[in-house]
C-alpha cells in the first residue's frame, strides 16, 4: 500500500494524508483509496484539496455515474448539474434561504429509486465555529440489534419521504410533485462488502403494510439505537476538506451548530449506487 492513513474514529472513517486531487492520480492509487473507503466502513476524509469544480466532478465521477440532482433543481448549481450546493446564504432578517439542507439523520438519495452510493462534499468556505457534520456507522448499528430485532425488522420497508423544515411553499409544492414516497428495505446487503446494514432515516415516516401508530415506535427505537455516539464521527470542516461517505452503510446529519448570519458554503457530488426500493402511498 502507498497511500498513508489514519483513522478518524472508533466508529469509522478514516483520513488519506498523502494525496492532491488537483495532480494525476493512477489507477493503483485510486483503488487503494477505494479500498480504504470500503474498509473503514464508508468514511473517507481528504484535507487540504484546494480544487476546481472540474476536478471535484472527475474525482468524483471515477466512483461511478453522477447525479445531476434532478429531485432539487433549485439547489443544484446552474452550470454543473453534477454539483449540489449545500450553501446557507447569510440570514438576513431572520429569513434564511433554506438551503441548509441535511438537518435531520438520513442517507442520500433514499426517497428515490437510485439511492446513492456515495456523496463527495468539499467545503469552500465554513463559519468560524461549527456547521459541523455527524456521521453514524450503519452496519455496526445492524450488527447491534438483538437477533429478535433483526429478525423484526428483515422484511420491513421503510417509506421515505422527501422534505426540508423552513423551505418556501415554491420548494415545498415542487417537491411533492417529483418525489413521491419510496419504499425502501429496512436492511440492505451491501453489494461491495456482502455485509447487513440498516437502511432508516428521519424521514422514514411509516413501514409500509403497517399504521403510522403501529410504525412510529420501531422507527424512534431504530434511530436512537443507530445514533449512539459510539457508532459515530463528528467533523469539524476546514476549508478545502473533502469528505466522501457510503449511504449504503452510513448516515448523516447537518448539525446547524453555527452563527447563520456566517457564510457556510459546500459542494456535493453524489455517486449513484444499484437500483432500490418502489414508488408507494403513504399510509394514515
Ligand atoms: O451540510 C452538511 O453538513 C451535510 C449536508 C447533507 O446532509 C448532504 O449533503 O446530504
Amino acid at each position: 500500500m502507498s497511500i498513508k492513513t489514519a483513522p478518524l474514529s472508533y466508529g469509522l472513517g478514516v483520513e488519506v494524508l498523502d494525496v492532491d486531487l488537483a495532480s494525476p492520480m493512477s489507477d493503483a492509487v485510486f483503488g487503494e483509496i477505494r479500498q480504504a473507503f470500503l474498509a473503514h466502513d464508508g468514511l473517507l476524509l481528504l484535507r487540504n484539496q484546494a480544487i476546481t469544480r472540474e476536478q471535484h466532478i472527475a474525482f468524483s465521477r471515477r466512483f461511478g455515474d453522477l447525479d445531476t440532482h434532478d429531485a432539487v433543481p433549485l439547489d443544484r448549481h446552474p452550470q454543473y448539474h453534477e454539483l449540489l450546493m449545500v450553501a446557507n446564504e447569510p440570514v438576513v432578517e431572520g429569513l434564511s434561504n433554506g438551503r441548509y439542507i441535511g438537518q435531520q439523520w438520513h442517507s442520500d438519495l433514499a426517497p428515490s429509486l437510485r439511492p446513492a452510493m456515495g456523496s463527495l462534499l468539499r467545503a469552500v468556505q465554513v463559519p468560524s465555529a461549527g456547521g459541523d457534520t455527524m456521521f453514524t456507522n450503519m452496519y455496526a448499528a445492524y450488527d447491534g440489534l438483538s437477533e429478535g430485532m433483526k429478525k423484526l425488522v428483515a422484511d420491513l420497508h421503510g417509506v421515505h419521504v422527501r422534505g426540508r423544515k423552513n423551505v418556501s411553499a415554491e420548494w415545498e409544492a415542487n417537491n411533492r410533485r417529483i418525489n413521491p414516497p419510496v419504499a425502501q428495505p429496512v436492511v440492505r446487503v451491501h453489494p461491495e462488502t456482502g455485509r447487513k446494514a440498516l437502511y432508516i432515516g428521519e424521514a422514514v415516516q411509516t413501514f409500509e403494510a403497517m399504521t403510522q401508530e403501529e410504525s412510529r415506535p420501531i422507527i424512534d427505537f431504530l434511530i436512537r439505537h443507530a445514533t449512539r455516539p459510539q457508532f459515530g464521527y463528528r467533523h469539524r470542516w476546514r476549508n478545502n476538506d473533502i469528505v466522501m461517505w457510503d449511504n449504503r452503510c452510513t448516515m448523516h446529519l447537518a448539525l446547524g451548530d453555527y452563527d447563520q448570519s456566517q457564510r457556510r458554503h459546500l459542494e456535493r457530488t453524489t455517486v449513484l449506487g444499484t437500483p432500490s426500493g418502489h414508488i408507494c402511498e403513504l399510509a394514515a
